[in-house]
């Protein structure tokens, strides 16, 4: 057992879900939001006095300041923060891709992230905590498709970069954890809702599973205080590169 605490952002499923309830099982206190209530309700359920859960948009600025406003005495000192809620929307190249989804990424994975983090920031030095911010390899590897998405999740990798040298001293820790293909709703969000199309992706390519990044998590959280892991990049065995494109004349 552990008196720490633990916010995961996006913890009604996939990689969110399944921190927090790794982090739960070992007896830390977990604060859980999304915007299902009744996803973050059934954790509420498993675990008891040690999650507290607030449905809301993350992007609603206001609302995330209620919610933590609303943080009950024992669920203040946050010692490790996990940005994970995000999104991809849309498989499309660039100029056919719906600008509602690019802002609505942007607002998610970009935005509410740093807005978050800005919130919290007093409290993690206060507590010489932690920051995991879930990227991904698309933000560092272009793929078709990938345009706003992948843009968004750079963003993440070097706003991780840059807070360690603006919190250098402080005993913060953070990192930026950047995964590969990994069977969750991910794909079902992207595509809309469209369960084959999800299906055929991951099919016989052993992904990566919640579980995995969870586990990533709690090694990140449980590391000895002198170790910061910067980035850390996780694919399945079987993704890999591709390679350039060209366009020839004629
Ligand atoms: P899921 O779709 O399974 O989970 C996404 C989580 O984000 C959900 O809990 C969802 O909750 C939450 N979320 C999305 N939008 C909002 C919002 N506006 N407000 C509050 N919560 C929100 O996908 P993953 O678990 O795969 O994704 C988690 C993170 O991992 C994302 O940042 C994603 O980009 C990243 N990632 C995923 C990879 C993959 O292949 N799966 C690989 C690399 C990175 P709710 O809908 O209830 O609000
Ligand atoms: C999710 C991984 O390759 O689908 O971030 O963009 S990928």
């Amino acid at each position: 057992m552990t008196s720490k605490t633990i916010l995961v952002t996006g913890a009604s499923a996939g990689f969110g879900a399944a921190t927090a309830r790794c982090f739960a099982q070992a007896g830390w206190r977990v604060i859980a939001f999304a915007r299902r209530a009744d996803r973050l309700q059934q954790l509420a359920e498993e675990f008891g006095a040690n999650i507290h859960t607030a449905a809301f948009d993350i992007r609603d600025e206001g609302a995330m300041q209620i919610a933590l406003d609303a943080l009950p005495a024992e669920f203040r000192a946050i010692d490790v923060l996990v940005n994970n809620a995000g999104l991809a929307l849309g498989t499309a190249k660039a100029p056919h891709c719906d600008l509602a989804q690019w802002r609505q990424m942007i607002d998610t994975n970009i935005t509410a992230l740093a807005t978050l983090t800005h919130h919290l920031l007093p409290t993690l030095i206060e507590r010489r905590g932690a920051i995991v911010n879930i990227s991904s390899v698309a933000g560092t590897y272009p793929y078709t498709g990938g345009n706003v998405y992948g843009a968004s999740k750079a963003f993440v990798t070097q706003f991780s970069l840059d807070l360690r040298c603006d919190l250098h001293g402080t005993g913060v820790r953070v990192t930026s954890v950047e995964p590969g293909m990994a069977q969750t709703e991910f794909t079902l969000v992207r595509t809309g809702g469209d369960q084959a199309a999800s299906d055929k992706l991951y099919q016989g390519a052993m992904p990566i599973t919640g579980h995995d990044i969870a586990e990533t998590i709690w090694w990140l959280a449980n590391l000895p205080p002198h170790l910061n892991i910067n980035r850390i990049e996780v694919m399945p065995v079987t993704q890999s590169f591709a390679g350039f494109q060209v366009a020839r004349a004629g």
